[in-house]
């Protein structure tokens, strides 16, 4: 059974009406020769993007050999994409690691699990000994299951006592947890995806969807190629294919968001077109926001963004006219200059039209890993359990009290450490351990050959879970052997606080082990406990970690207390809060228009958003929010490296349909790798021709920092904006376990080769999307 999701991405419509439900289509892919009524069936939802297709795994003799679109699943309705199909293909991967390694003069040598356990708890016992907790640094994922996330942050921030815990969501969408935060109180987004189906009007920032959440994408055109479309707005400096099918594309010179939306609000303000009543009642801030926003006439913001001042006023109209408007942002915004800003201010354009709360009708601060909901959850980034405010005491004594450890042990004296900040303390030296679990940044951090000079130290013990040999494991002190998705039971969220169950359908290779079990392991090893000397982690299954994190979040907006293994077996994803009056879930938040900005409640205190102060509970609670939504305002200031005559143009990156970040599973499913074999760079075309440059050609393209080569696209982005996909790390012949240098690439392909170490002052997410460069051919 085969369908074409490489060149069909999408697959064929199924129109239908507005409000009318989504119809059904089941994609399935098996291997050659293999018949659906012959395997057996797994429940899961896919981990290959944060849209979180529910998804069956087929089985037999013990193999994977397929999967399976879940019908009855809410996200996809049946439906996956090219990676939900293909990907789970790298399971079965001949070069997964199956034991752990240890470094022994030099090189990498497999290991027992006891040699390679008992050499991370003597290293963490030495550095706790020497250094103490700040000598201890964590950096996790957005792609292991909630309950490995909640055991590590229980670990890290209840045992070990050290604030150095985040995870790569910090470079995905740390922006959507603060911008959230910032604007209704606490993180989740309030929307449902069905509201796609209703909406009349799309806003999306930033957001390639038709590549990036391609299932979404074929909901939408269900919708564009139906009866009564939705109008589309996009803002984004390339045509991509969802730009190509808007009313109005606003290709804005990237770096300049906060000036465009800023525009955009003075537009509906001046032409009447705000929600009085629900502003007067449901918000505050609108008088500031008004005198911020009054200085972007449409002349001034099309001056800053080089996009026309009668798209801008078109764009303010469509949406001021929408009836029922769901707006977006992704990478464009968070990875951007002036982030949670940026998406702030999408957050205000929905408030100020009261388009929040009812059907067909919301702001998606939207994910992008498919767990990355659950880190922000169970606090393994800079989070605490559960939507609690580290600089509220009394939601520190709460959960002290839950993990029956004494307030004083969870550090809340200082802001979680961000990753770029742990890379800095590791590159001083104050941070002398660091475990990497489920996360590649030997590829995905900015300014790579800083990067890699760092996790090269003999002084930084480095221990890497993964199921792959990835460039930062061949780095690494200890490799851990991971199972991956399908082997391991557990649940997670997607970006419309859909939980899922994904079961075990087959055993791991060889002898790796879920994260839970390894981390339960270091626990035993380090010998944690409570207060009254008992283990600090009580649980020793997946379900027995769920049942614990449902009592912390009992309260909590992200109340997961109704929700049971049991329950999610069998239909559907279900999603959170759901409790006793709400057993079935709750599919809009905010329905009443009380948003979590009381103080006692909310999740955090609020940042300036320009300089990035964090407010006190003071200063919280002399906002007087209480139940409203706060409206913030900020002004326009220009990105930090812009465009010189050295280096002419502004780099970008992103992604491309068919891989997956670093390429560890999409690489290794060969469909996907056959359709996106190589890297390449994209151009403009009156730039490659003014450069001489023509498709194909070898280009080279430099920042301050570094350079990469690939051959040219000629692409109908922007003039000025060069762009290059993220996912070509230096292993580009993958497994290859040869080295665990970085080799002198003859032609370096990673994009963080050339991006900066800068961040958004709020969120802290790494500027990813901006980079001076030039562009210029390379001869052989
Ligand atoms: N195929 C595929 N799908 C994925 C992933 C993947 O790796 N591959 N990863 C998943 C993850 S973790 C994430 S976070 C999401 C990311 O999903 P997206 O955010 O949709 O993806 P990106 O390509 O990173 O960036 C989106 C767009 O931002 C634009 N952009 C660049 N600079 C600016 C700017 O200044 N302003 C504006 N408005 N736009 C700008 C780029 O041109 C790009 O088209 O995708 C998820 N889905
Ligand atoms: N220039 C540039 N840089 C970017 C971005 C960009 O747009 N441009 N995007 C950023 C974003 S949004 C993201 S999300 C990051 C992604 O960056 P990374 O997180 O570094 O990317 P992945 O390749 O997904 O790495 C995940 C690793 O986890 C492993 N893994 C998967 N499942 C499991 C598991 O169950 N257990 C364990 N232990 N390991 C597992 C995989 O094999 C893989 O090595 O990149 C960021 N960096
Ligand atoms: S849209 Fe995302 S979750 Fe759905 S099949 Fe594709 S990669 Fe998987
Ligand atoms: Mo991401």
């Amino acid at each position: 059974m085969s369908i074409n999701r490489i060149e069909d991405v999408w697959g064929p419509r199924t129109p239908h009406l507005p409000g009318d439900p989504w119809p059904a289509r089941v994609d399935m892919y098996l291997d050659e020769g293999v018949r659906e009524s012959d395997v057996e069936w797994h429940q899961s939802a896919c981990v290959l993007c944060s849209n979180g297709c529910g998804i069956d795994i087929a089985v037999q003799g013990g193999r994977m050999v397929g999967v399976r679109g879940r019908e009855q699943d809410r996200v996809n309705h049946g439906r996956l994409g090219p990676k939900g199909l293909f990907g789970w293909q790298a399971n079965r991967s001949p070069d997964r690691l199956t034991t752990p390694l240890v470094r022994d003069g030099g090189e990498l040598r497999a290991a027992s699990w006891d040699e390679a356990m008992n050499l991370v708890v003597e290293r963490s016992r030495e550095v706790l000994r020497r250094h103490g907790p700040l000598g201890m640094g964590f950096f996790t994922s957005g792609q292991l299951f909630l309950e490995d996330y909640y055991t590590l942050g229980l670990i890290v921030r209840g045992g070990i006592g050290t604030p150095h815990l985040d995870a790569n969501t910090r470079l995905c969408t740390a922006t959507s947890d603060f911008a959230l935060k910032e604007s209704f109180g606490t993180d989740g987004d309030p929307g449902s995806l069905a509201d796609f189906d209703l909406c009349d009007t799309l806003f999306l920032v930033g957001h390639n969807m038709a590549e990036t959440h391609t299932v979404l994408w074929a909901r939408v055109l269900d919708r564009l190629e139906g009866p009564e479309p939705p109008r589309l707005v996009v803002v984004d400096p390339r045509r991509t294919a969802v730009a190509e099918r808007a009313e109005v594309h606003l290709a804005v010179r990237p770096g300049t968001n906060l000036a465009l939306l800023n525009g955009i609000q003075a537009a509906l303000i001046r032409n009447g077109m705000v929600d009085t009543d629900f502003v007067d009642q449901h918000t505050i801030g609108f008088d500031r926001l008004a005198e911020v926003v009054a200085a972007y006439d449409p002349d001034t913001v099309a001056g800053i963004c080089g996009v026309a001042a009668a798209d801008i006023e078109r764009a303010a109209r469509v949406i001021g006219e929408a009836q029922r408007l769901v707006s977006t942002c992704l990478q464009g915004v968070y990875q951007s200059h002036e982030a949670t800003a940026s998406a702030c201010q999408v957050n205000n354009i929905t408030l100020l039209r009261g388009m929040i709360g009812k059907p067909g009708c919301s702001v998606f601060q939207l994910n992008g890993q498919p767990t990355a909901q659950n880190t922000r959850e169970t606090g393994a980034d800079g989070d605490l359990v559960g939507m609690r405010n580290w600089q509220n005491p009394q939601h520190v004594a709460d959960l002290a009290r839950l993990w029956n450890v004494e307030p004083a042990q969870i550090p809340s004296w200082a802001p979680p450490t961000h990753i770029m900040q742990i890379m800095r303390y590791a590159e001083e030296g104050s941070i002398r351990f660091l475990w990497v679990s489920g996360t590649n940044p030997a590829v995905s951090l900015p300014e790579l050959h800083r990067i890699r000079s760092i996790l090269k130290q003999d002084r930084l013990f480095l221990v890497v879970s993964d199921a792959f040999l990835t460039e930062t494991a061949a780095l690494a002190d200890v490799v851990l052997p991971a199972a991956l998705w399908g082997e391991k039971v557990g649940t997670y969220t997607n970006h419309d606080r859909t939980v899922h169950l994904s079961e075990r359908a087959v055993q791991p290779p060889g002898e790796a082990k879920p994260d839970l079990e390894i981390f339960l392991s270091y626990a035993a090893g380090l010998g944690l406990q409570d207060k009254d000397g008992q283990p600090l982690v009580k649980w020793s299954t997946p379900e027995e970690c769920f049942e614990a994190f449902k009592e912390v979040t009992r309260g909590r907006p992200c109340d997961y207390s109704g929700l049971s293994y049991a329950k999610l077996r069998g239909g559907s994803g279900i999603q959170w809060p759901c409790t006793e009056s709400a057993p079935e879930g709750t599919e809009r938040l905010y329905t009443d228009h009380r948003f979590n900005t009381d103080t006692a409640y909310c999740e955090d205190y609020g940042h300036d958003l320009t300089t990035g102060a964090a407010f006190e509970r003071k200063d919280h609670a002399d906002l007087g929010a209480a139940g409203r939504a706060i409206l913030k305002a900020a002004h326009h200031h220009p990105p930090h490296e812009p465009p010189s005559e050295e280096r002419p143009f502004l780099f970008t990156s992103g992604r491309t349909t068919y891989h997956f970040h670093t390429r560890t599973k999409t690489g290794r499913a060969r469909q996907l790798q056959d359709a996106a074999p190589r890297p390449w760079v994209e151009l403009a075309a009156a730039d490659a021709e003014a450069l001489g440059i023509v498709e194909g050609d070898l280009v080279r393209v430099e920042s301050a920092r570094g350079h990469l080569e690939a051959p040219a696209r000629l692409t109908g982005s922007r003039e000025g904006v060069v762009f290059a996909p993220f996912h070509y790390g230096y292993r580009d012949r993958l497994g290859d376990t040869s080295s665990s240098d970085a080799p002198e690439q003859a032609h370096p392909t990673a994009a963080n080769e050339l991006t900066l170490t800068a961040w958004d002052p709020v969120s802290k997410q790494p500027q990813v999307k901006l980079a001076a460069v030039s562009v210029k051919k390379m001869t052989s």
